[in-house]
């Protein structure tokens, strides 16, 4: 894996989710979402590997395209600066496999490689995203988050900022609420999310859009999108 300074200048928001849970759809989405209604967008420090992962994703959604698998062994910093409301942000958004970040399980090694791990305890943000239509993989995020946290306060005293993100909501029934998904399947993380170790612990559902057999149908995320970006600003 690429060993990279972290850029002191920008908050890393940190995502964190097993194979296919949806992070490199989620982001795709909060990319495009940041291009099209906020000032201006750019990656200015971000290397040509994390420009053209970002450039591939907007060309894909725009195609109603989902994005690759992130290949396994590389850390992206997907690097975004822009005004809004007359204030600047700068945020990099830390993309990996999902593949890499379930070493976390002890069946898989029982830690995260060293620069991921680096990475983690340095961002000022977590996303915890886990595929809201699979019951019998909620079970295994809910332990894999938990070692993630274990991780991370081991490391760290200071609270932090962590949300959990209920991706492929599209599945779901109508009426069907976040709070039910959460304390039926995820007690632990909930409870977590909502002690006093995390500041401002928030559940999100998110979804891309109307997905038919695998392929998306139509493009609607700029809702559940928004209530995330105001979350991300204030960190
Ligand atoms: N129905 C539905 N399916 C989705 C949605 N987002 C992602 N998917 C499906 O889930 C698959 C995996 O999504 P990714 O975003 O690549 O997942 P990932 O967490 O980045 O996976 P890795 O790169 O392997 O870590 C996609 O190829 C789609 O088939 C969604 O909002 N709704
Ligand atoms: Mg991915």
């Amino acid at each position: 894996m690429d060993t990279r300074e972290l850029n002191p200048h920008s908050k890393h928001i940190f995502l964190f989710g097993r194979s296919r849970a949806g992070k490199s759809t989620f982001l795709s989405a909060l990319i495009k979402h940041i291009t099209d209604s906020i000032d201006v967008c750019t990656n200015p420090e971000g290397n040509l590997d994390d420009k053209i992962l970002i450039n591939q994703w907007l060309k894909d959604l725009t195609e109603n395209k989902f994005p690759n698998m992130t290949p396994s062994g590389q850390i992206f910093e997907i690097e975004v600066a822009f005004a809004h409301r007359e204030k600047q942000f700068q945020y990099t958004f830390i993309e990996l496999a999902g593949e890499d970040l379930q070493q976390i399980q002890p069946e898989f090694g029982g830690r995260l490689p060293e620069n991921i791990e680096n990475y983690a305890l340095n961002s000022s943000a977590f996303l915890l995203l886990t595929d809201s239509s699979d019951p019998s993989g909620a079970l295994s995020d809910n332990l894999m988050f938990w070692n993630f946290f274990n991780f991370i306060q081991s490391q760290r005293t200071l609270p932090l900022r962590a949300a959990v993100v209920l991706t492929k909501w599209d599945n779901k029934q109508n009426g069907e609420t976040a709070e039910n998904v959460m304390n039926s399947h995820y007690l632990q993380t909930l409870q977590w999310v909502k002690s006093v170790r995390v500041i401002e612990g928030k559940v999100f559902p998110f979804s891309i859009g109307k997905v038919t057999n695998g392929t998306i149908n139509t493009l609607d995320y700029d809702n559940k999108i928004a209530p995330i970006i105001q979350w991300i600003l204030k960190s």
